[in-house]
């Protein structure tokens, strides 16, 4: 695939929206394609958790619906960092009602997530009226927006012809806000998309220990999943916070796995 043999920093040029051409800044500045997933139960604890890793990563993802103690003052620290640890934020709240609803949703309630995320992410069930939805929001404001092409946990219907039109959907909405996929696999298939288009494939589902959780999680390990399967950003959650050994632990594991994604991605490009 050619997205796969360029540098992170030839990429930038492809793009127009504000969050990818950040994302990839990001990545070809601090050498990290490392996302860490901050899945604990306090906002508090989240924040802990990415002051320690924060500099090993290229984006922080969240479930704030999770907290228990979310507030105003967590969305002001989270930007806060992001700017001083130079990371983007990306809200992982797959959206997945008509565009109107989903609007609302992004837009205002207690989360107010287009205030806040760089990035969030999107079902393509509904059909491209989610696409517009978000956008109308989301795209004055910069943001930019994933759609679920694929999932790592087994048994995913989010396969074959569901993936294949998920992809022409984005390529139809136009890469103005939706600048990548959620994805196991390089779901931008080399005769499917077109000259100068270029496309994130961001996967979760990445653990150099185990192979997966009682529910359905599956693990891959970095190479596989930058090499041999061409994703741009592995995202880890449990593998990194969930480290037992306490704050040293969970920032010397972060920094693993950057190294070890980082590795991967020079011997892609070198090929
Ligand atoms: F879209 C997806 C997917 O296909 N698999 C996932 O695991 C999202 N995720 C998220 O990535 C999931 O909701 C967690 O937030 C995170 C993986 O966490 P883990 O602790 O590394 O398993």
């Amino acid at each position: 695939h050619p997205t796969t043999l360029l540098p992170y920093s030839e990429r930038i040029k492809l793009h127009t929206n504000p969050t990818a051409k950040k994302i990839l800044e990001i990545m070809d500045r601090k050498k990290t394609n490392l996302a860490v997933s901050v899945d604990v139960n306090t906002a508090s604890e989240a924040l802990e958790v990415i002051r320690r890793v924060g500099s090993s990563v290229c984006m922080v993802k969240t479930h704030v619906d999770i907290f228990e103690d979310f507030t105003e003052s967590f969305v002001e620290e989270l930007v806060k960092l992001s700017k001083e640890l130079d990371f983007v934020i990306f809200e992982d709240r797959k959206f997945a009602d008509i565009g109107n609803t989903v609007s609302l949703q992004y837009s205002s309630g207690i989360h107010k997530i287009a205030n806040w995320a760089d990035l969030t992410n999107a079902h393509s069930v509904p059909g491209p009226g989610i696409i517009a939805g978000l956008s109308k929001i989301g795209e004055p404001l910069g943001r930019g927006l994933l759609l679920l092409a694929e999932m790592s946990s087994k048994g995913s219907l989010a396969v074959d012809g569901y993936t294949e039109e998920t992809f022409k959907m984005a390529q139809e909405a136009g890469r103005s806000f939706v600048i990548g996929f959620i994805a196991q696999n390089r779901i931008d298939k080399s005769d499917l998309i077109k000259d100068g288009e270029d496309y994130l494939i961001m996967s979760p589902g990445v653990g150099l220990g185990a192979k997966g959780d009682s529910l359905g999680q599956q693990y891959r390990t970095p190479r596989e999943c930058i090499i041999d399967s061409g994703s741009d950003v592995i995202i880890v959650g449990r593998g990194i916070y969930g480290i037992k050994g306490g704050e040293q632990a969970v920032k010397d594991e972060a920094e693993r796995y950057r190294i070890e994604g980082w590795k991967a991605y020079e011997e892609r490009i070198s090929k």
